[in-house]
């Protein structure tokens, strides 16, 4: 499969929006904590960049997702401004959600994006929802479904996927697999050594992929997009990843510092692919540090944009609230 150079550097400017977006927000919820003027919890996406651009930068527009509580990287990935989304995370009128939602309830349908989700494994069944609807519609839709070791082992994964596999559904169920939820390893929850293994229980195909490398992601979502969209129905992806930071703010790392350190040194996903273009002549390191620098401008102008936003002004409180707003 070629892959045209622009999307190429478009991956790596993505993955560098991912990294320096997260990183920022976490300086802000550090400083701004105690002013309270940061909207809800915030779980970052660093490490598992190259799942969700390998997995979204082949989508068209009017496909759909379904993010996570980790859903930042799903949010760049499938084309939202940093600026909405840096506005909503400091709850402004001008944010992607209108203020409303906070770093998990980032919505915006024009772009697909059907919404993060406070409840691990809550995108899992509403995926159904809009792939049944492009099925019925008879559009060529398909629908990606984002969701973690943890969320797989609640009762609803097992119900979606059979469903899907039987109507034969345009979903890509994608698991996010880091190793942990919150605290617990997934080889102390997870009975067989894989998730995708458990595609076998629902009659549709599983395959476990490197999460570190976006080409191999963009490989097999691609490879699962044509089936969906050919109405063969749901695949079950499950990318191996690892979290740089802790599960969110407001909980101690109990995880082995080794670990994380050797995952930093042998699997990073923005190292491993700049060595790539590299290699490939695709681009030379200046242009690369150029992008980077690029990026961090365009995440700081966010920063400026959303703390000189408005908050929502409270006579609109009960405004958005309904689908016919
Ligand atoms: C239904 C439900 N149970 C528990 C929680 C608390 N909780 C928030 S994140 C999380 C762990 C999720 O792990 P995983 O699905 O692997 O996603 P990750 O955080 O690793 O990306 C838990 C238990 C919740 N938000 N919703
Ligand atoms: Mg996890």
């Amino acid at each position: 499969m070629r892959i045209p150079e622009d999307t190429l550097r478009e991956m790596l400017r993505l993955m560098y929006t991912i990294r320096a977006f997260e990183c920022r927000a976490r300086q802000l919820f550090e400083e701004r904590r105690l002013r309270g003027s940061f909207m809800g919890a915030l779980h970052s996406y660093e490490g598992e960049e190259a799942v969700a651009v390998g997995a979204c930068i082949g989508l068209r527009p009017d496909d759909y997702i379904l993010s996570t509580h980790r859903g930042h990287g799903h949010c760049i990935a499938k084309g939202v401004d940093v600026k909405f989304m840096m506005a909503e995370l400091l709850g402004k009128e001008t944010g992607i959600s209108k203020g409303r939602g906070g770093s998990m309830h980032m919505f915006d349908p024009a772009l697909g994006l059907l919404g993060g989700n406070g409840i691990v494994g809550g995108g899992i069944p509403l995926a159904l929802g809009p792939a049944f609807s492009a099925q019925y519609r008879h559009t060529d839709q398909v629908t990606v479904c984002f969701f973690g070791d943890g969320a797989a082992c609640q009762g609803n994964f097992h119900e979606s996927l059979n469903l899907a596999s039987l109507w034969k559904l345009p979903v890509i169920y994608i698991c996010e697999n880091n190793q942990y939820a919150v605290t617990t390893p997934v080889n102390e929850s997870i009975a067989v050594a894989n998730v995708a293994d458990r595609a076998a229980g629902y009659g549709c195909p599983g395959e476990v992929v490197d999460g570190s490398d976006v080409l191999a992601v963009y490989r097999a979502v691609t490879e699962a997009v044509q089936r969906a969209r050919g109405g063969a129905g749901p695949m079950l992806l499950e990318c191996k990843t690892y979290r740089y930071q802790a599960h969110c703010m407001v909980i101690p790392d109990r995880r082995d510092p080794q670990e994380l350190a050797r995952w930093q040194k042998e699997h990073d996903p923005i190292r491993h692919f700049e060595r790539y273009l590299l290699d490939q002549q695709i681009m030379d390191e200046a242009q690369q540090s150029k992008l980077n620098e690029q990026v961090h401008k365009t995440v700081e102008a966010a920063v400026t944009f959303a703390e000189a936003s408005p908050l929502p002004h409270p006579s609109t409180v009960a405004e958005h609230l309904w689908a016919e707003d």
